[in-house]
């Protein structure tokens, strides 16, 4: 016989245990995207508590659309490692360019960044941060359908050591920090420089050497750090992206055993 009470209560317990298990962070990363998602994984097989907090239902962010909504995305050669790591299947499509699908990609990021012992929240919004002592420390968060339906709801804070703003095109996290604190980045003009048009040879490049710390206790990674130092987009092709969300644990990692 089936309790509809137990079906309950093992929902709300398993919640509010790993809910609880996450209020002192080694790393807060915000949004599940490429970056977000390999971030995760590294960090999380390193040891360290470690928790992402996606808006949307879904992980993933833009790869499910590969281009256009036309689903296979491109991967270069410098993110086959990542590609291997996790289980993820591609075909050469002519010299050095690959060929992932765009479904099976962001479902692998997703089972390879979990299985490696990361916390995923989906459905909640990070609208603000923690700041203490000069650094940002921790996130503010709120279940987005509450922020969509314009209800006037207080939201939770979460402390975190460092956190890794992983929002893609919006840098959402940097860009609160800086509104409401008026801090001055780490980047050329100490300010979001925001992002350039379409040039993927750049953008790929750039996106890679951008990503890292830019404030205290705040890193950039993926299309984040793009927009916040200024670099060009890039379109479909995401190997600049994993290689980011990889580089981005390993300066994180670096901080927190540096402690
Ligand atoms: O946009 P997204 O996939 O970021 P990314 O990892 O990858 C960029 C590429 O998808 C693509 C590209 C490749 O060439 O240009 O755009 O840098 O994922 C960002 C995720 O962050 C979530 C958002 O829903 C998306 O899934 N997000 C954005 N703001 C917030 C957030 C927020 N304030 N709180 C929680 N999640």
């Amino acid at each position: 016989m089936i309790s509809d009470v137990a079906v309950t209560r093992a929902i709300s317990q398993r919640f509010f245990e790993k809910f609880q298990s996450s209020l002192e962070l080694d790393t807060a990363i915000v949004g599940a995207g490429p970056a977000g998602l390999v971030a995760g994984r590294y960090l999380a097989q390193a040891g360290k508590r470690v928790a992402l907090f996606e808006s949307k239902l879904s992980t993933g962010g833009g790869i499910w659309g590969g281009g256009m909504l036309f689903n296979e995305i491109v991967v270069q050669s410098d993110a086959l490692p990542v590609l291997e790591d996790f289980g993820i299947e591609y075909s050469e499509f002519e010299s050095g360019y690959y060929t992932a699908d765009a479904v099976h990609t962001a479902s692998a990021l997703a089972y390879g960044a979990t299985s490696a012992g990361l916390t995923v929240f989906n459905t909640c919004r990070v609208e603000d941060v923690m700041f203490s002592e000069g650094r940002v420390a921790g996130v503010v968060v709120l279940w987005s359908p509450v922020t969509a339906a314009g209800l006037h709801v207080d939201p939770l804070s979460l402390s975190a050591r460092t956190v890794l703003d992983a929002t893609g095109h919006d840098c959402d996290i940097t860009r609160v920090t800086v509104r409401k604190m008026g801090v001055e980045l780490e980047t050329e003009t100490g300010d979001i420089m925001g992002e350039k048009c379409m040039w993927a040879e750049s953008g790929e490049r750039s996106v890679v050497e951008m990503t890292g710390r830019v404030f205290p206790g705040l890193y950039v990674a993926g299309m984040a750090a793009a927009a916040v130092h200024g670099g060009y987009r890039m379109g479909p092709i995401f190997g600049g992206m994993l290689v980011s969300g990889k580089k981005v644990a390993d300066q994180i990692l670096a901080e927190l055993d540096s402690k």
